[in-house]
């Protein structure tokens, strides 16, 4: 299978990220882009290639405009009020208050954010555009016949909406190749989320569509982040009514109850006959996540890579997290070993 894998991933390289009142250094690093290529070498699990380049109209398909610039002033509008940390998001538009879009930066951080432990650091836009250049690319190879490809981006997507960045996530890369897939004329394309954290804004950006069915498999948003969406009850709008599935589950889910969640969500996923298949591939499934609460095992990653083989589907997968960072080469690289093998 090929890998895409860009370099400039490390120039996402935050200092501080809000965990339990303190600032510690990010969950989210560049540590772990490192260890999985070494993986995808260590086991020659094929091709290793470097994005691309493409247009930012493939982004805007996804986010809006007024945001995508927000990313790429946030440092220098930031910088130039003097602060000496990095770029965090105080207060925000909630219940009552307007939804005008301020001037002043630290308006503009409260309007953008959905969370706060994310901070915007220099070389934060640049990696983020470099993510959605190897998701592009990734999904370029499939375009041209591949049967299946791995974009490993960092910084992660899945948590960013049309105009909201945070849970580490700022352009949403899984989104942005799912819609390349329809613009490249696909009929119906099936984003299947297994991070262990609800895929809130892919959720968001296709919950009234029907040409995009999202499937997310996650940590109960009554015990887990990002707290506000991801219920089971959450079945789409509109034309999109019915294409959107949750299977929320609580701490200590181990793999009888996930893998009987995956089947499940195969089985929607089979039944929509989607022309394509595009795997949000969070690794904090894992039982030693520290941050998270469920307890797949490394075997287990390649177990359910061969769950998803079963749906003969051209098959995208787009790296999104995964903390336990010794660990994350194996369990990454053993979803797509057990894909090729199954
Ligand atoms: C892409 C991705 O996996 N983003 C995850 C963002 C999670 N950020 C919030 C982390 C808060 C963790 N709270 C854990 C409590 C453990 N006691
Ligand atoms: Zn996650």
């Amino acid at each position: 299978m090929l890998t895409v894998f860009s370099e400039k991933h490390a120039l996402r390289d935050s200092k501080t990220e809000l965990f339990g009142g303190e600032l510690v250094a990010p969950f989210e690093c560049p540590a772990r882009a490192e260890h999985i290529l070494e993986r995808v070498r260590e086991v020659k699990l094929g091709n290793i290639i470097a994005p691309a380049q493409f247009a930012i109209e493939h982004v805007t398909r996804i986010h809006d405009a007024d945001f995508i610039r927000f990313l790429e002033t946030c440092w220098s509008e930031w910088s130039a009020e003097g602060y000496h940390g990095e770029a965090i998001a105080t207060c925000w538009p909630a219940r009552g208050m307007q939804l005008r879009i301020p001037d002043q930066i630290d308006g503009k951080l409260g309007y953008y954010a959905l969370a706060a432990e994310t901070a915007i650091c220099n070389g934060t836009w640049e990696a983020a555009r470099a993510s959605v250049d190897v998701a592009l690319t990734a999904q370029a190879a499939l375009r041209d016949g591949a049967g299946a490809a791995f974009a490993l981006c960092r910084p992660p997507g899945h948590h960013a909406a049309a105009d909201m960045f945070g849970g580490y996530c700022f352009i949403n890369n899984a989104a942005v190749a799912t819609q390349a897939f329809i613009d490249q004329g696909a009929a119906r394309v099936a984003l299947l989320d297994v991070d262990f954290h609800h895929g809130n804004g892919s959720q968001a950006i296709f919950y009234d569509r029907s040409d995009v069915m999202f499937v997310s498999l996650h940590g109960d948003p009554r015990e887990a982040f990002p707290h506000f969406l991801g219920y089971a009850d959450e079945t789409g709008e509109g034309d999109g009514k019915g294409f959107n599935h949750n299977y929320p589950m609580g701490p200590g889910t181990g793999y009888s109850t996930w893998g009987e969640a995956l089947a499940d969500a195969c089985r929607k996923i089979g039944r929509y006959a989607p022309d394509a298949l595009v795997i949000s591939l969070g690794v904090d499934t894992f039982e030693h996540d520290p941050i998270s609460f469920f307890k797949l095992t490394s075997d287990d990653f390649k177990r359910y890579g061969a769950t998803i083989a079963a749906l003969n589907l051209p098959t995208l997968f787009v790296m999104e997290g995964g903390y336990a960072v010794a660990e994350i080469g194996t369990n990454a690289v053993n979803v797509l070993e057990g894909y090729e093998a199954g």
